[in-house]
C-alpha cells in the first residue's frame, strides 16, 4: 500500500534558485581539466550540467557533487563545487547523509554503470525505495571504462572483453526496470550525443522533489566505440522520444505516455535496444527527508521544545 501521508503535511521545502545571483559562468564550475579520453561521452554530460546549473539559478555555495570511482565518477572533480570523489559504489548512501543533515543543500550524484548497478546496485535500490531527496546522473557505457575494458552489468550478451574474451554470457540488467520496480520517483533516459535533450532531462531532474536518476548513454570511445549508434539518428539509428500525455482531449493523447503510469513506464522500459528516451516515471510520494523531518519535529513536541542534543539523547537511551 502507498504512503498516503498528504504531502503538503510532509514535504519540506526544497532549497530555492535565487533568481539574481552571479552569473554562474563555464569558468567559476570549472576546476581541474577532465583527464577523459578525446571524444568520450562524458564531456557532453559535464557539458550540460554546467549550463543547466547556469539556467536554474541555484546558488553556488548549495551545489554538491558526489561520485563513487570510474572515469565517469571522476566528475566532481571538474566541477568547482563542495563534493567528494568517494570510495568505489558508496555514493549514494554517502550522498543520502548529506542530503537528510543538509537540506539547503542540492545534491547530485553522479557514476558508471559499473559503480551504480553492480558495487553500488543495492545502495541505488534503496535509495530508490527510500526516496532520497537528490538528483543521481549515471553515465551508462556499457563497460567498465576506468578499469580498461572488463564487462559491466549493462554490456550485452557476446560483448567481448577482458573478463568475457570470448563474449559476455550474463543477461544484462535493464536499470529503467530496476529503477521503477524499487521506486524512485523520476527516471528519464537520455543520449550524450543530443546535448538539448539531455538539458531538458537535466532540468526536470533538478526540479523533482524526491529520487531522481537520468541514466544517460554516454560512449566509451576507447573501449566500446559506437556502442549507441543505434540510437543515433546522426549515425544510421533511430533517437526515438517518448511521447508525454498532455491531458488535452485529444484522440492523439490516448496513445501518449502517462508518466504517472507505472505499468506503462515498465513497458516503454520493456522495448528492446535502444528503446526509447525521455520521462519514463514521475510521483511525488513523500521522500524521506520530508517524513524524517515530520518524524523528528513531532518527537521534539512530544518532548517539549527538545533541542537537538535531547533529541539525540533520547535517541541513545532508547537503544540502551
Ligand atoms: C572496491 C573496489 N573494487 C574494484 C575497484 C576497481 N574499479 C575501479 S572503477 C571500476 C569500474 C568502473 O566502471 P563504471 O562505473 O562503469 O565507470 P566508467 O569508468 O566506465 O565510467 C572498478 C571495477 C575499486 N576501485 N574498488
Ligand atoms: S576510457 Fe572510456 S569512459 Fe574512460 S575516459 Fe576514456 S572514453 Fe571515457
Amino acid at each position: 500500500m502507498p504512503i498516503t501521508l498528504p504531502l503538503h503535511a510532509v514535504n519540506r521545502p526544497a532549497p530555492e534558485a535565487i533568481p539574481n545571483r552571479e552569473k554562474l559562468t563555464k569558468k567559476a564550475l570549472s576546476a581541474d581539466h577532465p583527464t577523459w579520453c578525446p571524444g568520450c561521452g562524458d564531456f557532453a554530460v559535464l557539458a550540460t550540467f554546467y549550463k543547466v546549473l547556469e539556467k536554474k539559478n541555484l546558488p553556488h555555495e548549495q551545489i554538491v557533487t558526489i561520485a563513487g570511482i570510474g572515469c565517469s565518477s571522476r566528475f566532481p572533480y571538474f566541477v568547482n563545487t563542495y563534493g567528494t570523489h568517494f570510495i568505489h559504489g558508496r555514493a549514494i548512501p554517502y550522498a543520502t547523509g548529506i542530503s537528510l543533515a543538509r537540506p539547503d543543500l542540492r545534491v547530485f550524484v553522479f557514476g558508471g554503470d559499473g559503480d551504480g548497478y553492480s558495487i553500488g546496485g543495492n545502495h541505488l535500490d534503496h535509495g530508490a525505495r527510500k526516496n532520497v531527496r537528490l538528483c543521481y546522473i549515471i553515465m551508462d557505457n556499457f563497460v567498465y571504462g576506468l578499469t580498461k575494458k572488463q564487462t559491466s552489468p549493462t554490456s550485452p550478451i557476446g560483448f567481448k572483453s577482458k573478463t568475457d574474451p570470448a563474449g559476455s554470457i550474463d543477461h544484462p540488467i535493464n536499470p529503467i526496470k530496476k529503477l521503477i520496480a524499487n521506486g524512485a520517483t523520476f527516471i528519464a533516459r537520455t543520449h550524450a550525443a543530443f546535448p538539448a535533450h539531455m538539458s531538458q532531462m537535466f532540468e526536470r531532474a533538478m526540479d523533482h522533489d524526491g529520487f531522481a536518476v537520468v541514466e544517460v548513454l554516454s560512449e566509451c570511445v576507447e573501449f566500446y566505440e559506437g556502442a549507441f549508434d543505434a540510437a543515433n539518428s546522426r549515425k544510421g539509428g533511430q533517437f526515438n522520444l517518448i511521447e508525454e500525455k498532455k491531458w488535452d482531449g485529444t484522440p492523439e493523447d490516448e496513445k501518449r505516455h502517462d508518466v504517472t503510469d507505472e505499468i506503462a513506464a515498465y513497458k516503454l522500459a520493456h522495448l528492446p535496444f535502444p528503446g526509447v528516451f525521455g520521462v519514463f516515471y514521475e510521483s511525488d510520494r513523500p521522500t524521506k527527508n520530508a517524513l524524517e523531518y515530520k518524524w523528528i519535529e513531532t518527537t521534539r513536541e512530544k518532548l517539549g521544545a527538545a533541542s537537538d542534543l535531547d533529541l539525540l539523547k533520547a535517541t541513545f537511551n532508547r537503544m540502551k
